[in-house]
């Protein structure tokens, strides 16, 4: 079984906003901001619509940068990741119920407080690459597996 979902970083030249996650699937780790893709819902329209629900911005314009697909052992979910990549927005990042934002010098991101596959593939993100990848967890959410490829393009 697939779940589609999104994740989308602002990325503003030496900084990123990132979200310490407040509730659910990740809380206590600083991350993107995303979630499920609805029914009939685009993609791309999931990664403006949570943005705007999770820390009250809106994207000018996104760029798809990343597929990831993640499972953890012992269960059949696949999580389907689609990541974005953001510049410009209007209004400000304000806290939400789920989130709490702050901004990251890339040479400061708290990876430390990330999920452990960002370290892997947030370097190719800041160097303007795209790439596709899979990352297996284990019970302890420790990366036990995984693969990542830059790629041209990822119409698929
Ligand atoms: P909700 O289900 O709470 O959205 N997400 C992950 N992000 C990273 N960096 N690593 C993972 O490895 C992830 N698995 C899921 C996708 C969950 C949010 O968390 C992201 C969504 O943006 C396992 O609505």
């Amino acid at each position: 079984m697939k779940t589609l979902l999104t994740l989308t970083i602002i990325y503003q030249h030496p900084k990123v906003l990132l979200g310490m996650k407040k509730r659910g699937f990740g809380a206590g780790r600083w991350n993107g901001f995303g979630g499920k893709v609805e029914a009939g819902e685009k993609i791309e329209d999931t990664a403006k619509r949570e943005l705007n629900e999770e820390v009250g911005i809106s994207a000018v314009g996104l760029e798809k940068v990343g597929i990831i697909d993640f499972e953890f052992k012992g269960n059949s979910e696949i999580l389907e990741v689609h990541i974005f990549k953001g510049q410009d927005y209007s209004g400000e990042p304000v806290e939400s119920e789920e989130m709490k934002p702050q901004w990251f010098l890339i040479d400061a991101i708290p990876f430390q407080d990330m999920w452990s596959d960002d370290k892997y593939w947030l370097p190719l993100f800041l160097a303007g690459k795209k790439f596709k990848g899979y990352f297996l967890f284990d019970e302890s959410d420790t990366v036990i597996k995984h693969e990542l490829s830059e790629v041209k393009s990822l119409s698929e």
